[in-house]
């Protein structure tokens, strides 16, 4: 395929979409692309040295004559320039609220062709597009870019359900860098935290939103733990930690919860976990979910937004009703108290990683729509 010039936007820091974002960033810039990324600062997973990726920082003044400062301005005119400079051939975009309406603001203010591309990747629509002062700016840029994507099924009829919009939307998956997530050894992390070799690991990875519903997390934990010697991990940080880590303190086996808060290397913690729990109010996909899958720990999720999209319930993991921790741990313990079973399942989330979601075919999948974008097809 011709080589492309990219421009990327995303929040850079931690979270499923600037994850998403960067790593395709990555994987385009290995496949030949020129990518330029346009955020508030160097995304945080561009942890490497690209010959082919570039940094365009967006930075915002805070001018005394600004009540807030302009954040959303300051990104559309630096998108403006990047895109006359570096004669972008596509900017792709995520979140819709601000980067699709900066972006179709960008566009006219450089007066240049450039293909835009809106990946939604939930939040923005499932949680942003119920508040009425949003609305008429998301379905704006919705309409307005070239291509949109959604992350699930679910989220392209979630969509369609909160904004009235006739726009066509193309769900293109997620995907993890394989050779990261990937199956490891790290025994060596359990001495660390004092489990013991036969204990199961339960493992919650999340920004600690209540939309992540910590409590049922805790309690299908604390209904396994009643059962089997156990120990629950959880990752993260947010605006929910400190009611969770409250709630713990006064249950029995609260010493069984481990608290690590943020982690770079997830793909160690995975590897000495046994059960992923995402018990979800609102997921549009469940990126940590699959991130999971691909270290061959199978998960538990709720029947939510694209999760059932990512577990094959039986296969690689189970779904279950919101709230509904009960079943959550009878089939924690189903798969936990049966090694061959466990083993099955572990099998089947490795492979579910590297079929469906496989990276090399997203990638593709997001070329091909650049080049019909392009008419280069
Ligand atoms: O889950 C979050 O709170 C972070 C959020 C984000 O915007 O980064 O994640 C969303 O995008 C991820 C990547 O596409 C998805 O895997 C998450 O499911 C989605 N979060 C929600 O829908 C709540």
């Amino acid at each position: 395929m011709k080589k492309l010039k990219i421009g990327i936007t995303c929040y850079p820091t931690v979270g499923g979409s600037g994850v998403i974002a960067t790593e395709l960033g990555k994987m385009l810039a290995e496949r030949g692309h020129e990518i330029h990324f346009i955020t508030s600062s160097v995304p945080f997973r561009l942890n490497k040295i690209y010959s082919n990726i570039f940094f365009h920082e967006v930075e915002v003044n805070n001018y005394s004559v600004f009540q807030y400062p302009p954040y959303d301005i300051a990104l559309a005119s630096k998108m403006a320039d990047v895109i006359q400079n570096e004669e972008l051939d596509i900017l792709h975009v995520h979140y819709a609220v601000p980067h699709a309406v900066c972006a179709v603001l960008a566009k006219a203010m450089a007066k240049k062709d450039v293909q835009i591309v809106t990946t939604l990747h939930g939040t923005d629509i499932t949680v942003l597009g119920q508040d009425s002062g949003l609305t008429q700016a998301i379905k704006y840029g919705i309409e307005q870019s070239d291509i949109v994507t959604t992350v699930s099924n679910a989220l392209k009829e979630q969509t369609y359900e909160l904004i009235d919009t006739t726009k066509p939307i193309e769900t293109v998956y997620n995907f993890v860098d394989e050779a990261i997530f990937k199956p490891l050894n790290a025994d060596y992390l359990k001495e660390q935290f004092g489990i013991q070799p036969h204990e199961k690991v339960l493992i919650h990875v999340s920004n600690f939103r209540k939309i992540k519903n910590l409590p049922d997390v805790i309690d299908s934990f604390m209904k396994v733990r009643a059962q089997i010697e156990a120990k629950l991990i959880l990752v993260g940080d947010g605006p929910e930690k400190h009611r969770v880590m409250e709630q713990v303190k006064c249950l029995p086996y609260s010493e069984d919860v481990l608290f690590l808060g943020k982690q770079e290397n997830i793909a160690e913690l995975y590897a000495i976990s046994d059960l992923k729990l995402l018990l979800s109010e609102k997921e549009s996909f469940g990126l940590v979910l699959l991130e999971a899958m691909a270290c061959g720990v199978p998960g538990i999720g709720t029947t939510i937004g694209g999760i059932p999209e990512v577990i094959e319930h039986g296969k690689n993991g189970y779904l279950v009703a919101l709230h509904d921790t009960e079943t959550v741990a009878a089939y924690a313990l189903s798969l936990l108290q049966d090694d061959d079973k466990l083993q099955r399942f572990r099998i089947a989330a490795i492979e579910t990683a590297q079929v469906k979601f496989q990276s090399e075919k997203i990638i593709a999948q997001y070329e091909d729509l650049y080049a019909r974008l392009l008419g280069i097809a």
